[in-house]
């Protein structure tokens, strides 16, 4: 009979869970050899692009053109640290494509650190918008005080230049900004994000400078919450006090602290499917894209599963954009840079529905199952 040897990849670390009867030394290095390759990631999908490191693609449709606003990774040598230090971009691109599949564009820098007035280091996740016949790029950074905030820049053009506002949006502190528009022409900004995003430091509404690195450890009190506000006709500032989103389960009861498998962390996205709307996020260092539904941008939202599983590379990132009737989720690995968690390539893959609503969960790696020869 066939032994099923079945094999996952995690983080691109290989974990076997079969096993062999014993060989000698030699045939079992030849087999590890051999289940190390076929333990490799196969990746679902291509890089879009592999002349620049991207990540943390915001996509949108913008006169029938796929836009995607991504991060521009770079080697700072920066050590790795809690805090995302190694994550210490200076500039955006603006990739742009006809139709899924089709010839990436990469419309060079449209923004560049040095042009914007306040900033002191890391463009991180950006996201744009279109309305009032201009297009919005939002984007985080550190202040020269080394805090988050949020600025806004504006173009004629979905790829840019963009010319940054003298200041950050007014009340905006945190990270990862999502922009997203309702049916009824209102738009709302989600951010924030905790660790490196800073967020566990603005509790008691003031930036803590010698907050925690990480989150409260406060493991049964309600998880660290992101935050939302609409946004103001001219879509340069909050048009309502900062609100925060609650998470619950399917009984209504908050998500907890400790519950780091479903709790927000960071790269909040928001998009409307059958009138509901759907808050998704990544759980940080667990690494899920998961995702919670309700009946309002306000929230809550319930939390309902997974959409993206763990990617090579520390960080997971998305976005949702339906593109002539099919919807996509854009995502980033590492793979392309051989695991390195600061050198990211976007790439997309289909994302389907099933009839409640529900969203397959997608793996971004192909798994093995190989029969192997009788002996
Ligand atoms: O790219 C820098 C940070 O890494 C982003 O802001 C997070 O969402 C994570 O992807």
């Amino acid at each position: 009979m066939n032994r099923i040897f079945t094999s996952i990849m995690v983080l691109g670390i290989p974990v076997l869970l079969g096993s062999c009867q014993k060989k000698d030394s030699e045939t079992q290095a030849n087999d590890t050899e051999t289940q190390e390759q076929e333990t490799k990631p196969i990746p679902i999908s291509e890089p879009l692009i592999t002349h620049i490191y991207t990540a943390d693609p915001s996509a949108h449709v913008f006169d029938g053109r796929i836009y995607i606003y991504p991060s521009h990774d770079i080697e700072s040598n920066v050590p790795q640290d809690d805090e995302g230090g190694h994550f210490d971009m200076k500039d955006y691109h603006v990739l742009s494509m006809d139709s899924i599949g089709g010839p990436v564009t990469d419309h060079g820098v449209a923004l560049d650190i040095k042009d914007i007035p306040w900033a002191g280091r890391q463009l991180w996740a950006p996201d744009a918008a279109y309305a009032n016949g201009t297009y919005y790029l939002y984007f985080p950074a550190k202040d020269k005080a080394d805090v988050f905030r949020i600025g806004v820049a504006t173009s004629t053009s979905p790829s840019g230049p963009f010319k940054a506002e003298p200041e950050p949006i007014a009340g905006s502190y945190s990270m990862d900004p999502a922009v997203f528009k309702d049916d009824d022409g209102k738009y709302y900004m989600y951010f924030g994000g905790i660790w490196g995003g800073q967020l566990q430091r603005w509790s008691t509404g003031t930036y803590a400078a010698n907050g925690s690195k990480t989150d409260l450890q406060k493991d049964d009190a309600p998880a660290i919450r992101a935050r939302m506000a609409r946004m103001s006709k001219n879509m340069l500032a909050f048009d309502e006090s900062v609100k925060e989103i609650k998470i619950v389960d399917q009984d209504g009861n908050e998500l907890p602290g400790k519950d780091h498998d479903r709790r927000f962390f960071e790269a909040s996205w928001m998009h409307k499917y059958n009138s509901k709307y759907y808050f998704s996020y990544s759980t940080g260092d667990t690494h899920f894209i998961c995702y919670a539904i309700g009946d309002n941008p306000y929230g809550p939202f319930t939390y309902q599963g997974v959409i993206l599983n763990p990617v090579v590379g520390w960080t997971n990132h998305h976005s949702i954009v339906e593109v002539k009737g099919k919807w996509y989720l854009f995502y980033h690995d590492s793979v392309l840079s051989g695991g390195q968690t600061h050198l990211r390539t976007v790439k997309v893959t289909e994302l389907t529905y099933n009839p409640d609503g529900s969203i397959h969960t997608i793996d971004a790696y192909q798994k093995h199952a190989p029969d192997l020869p009788d002996e």
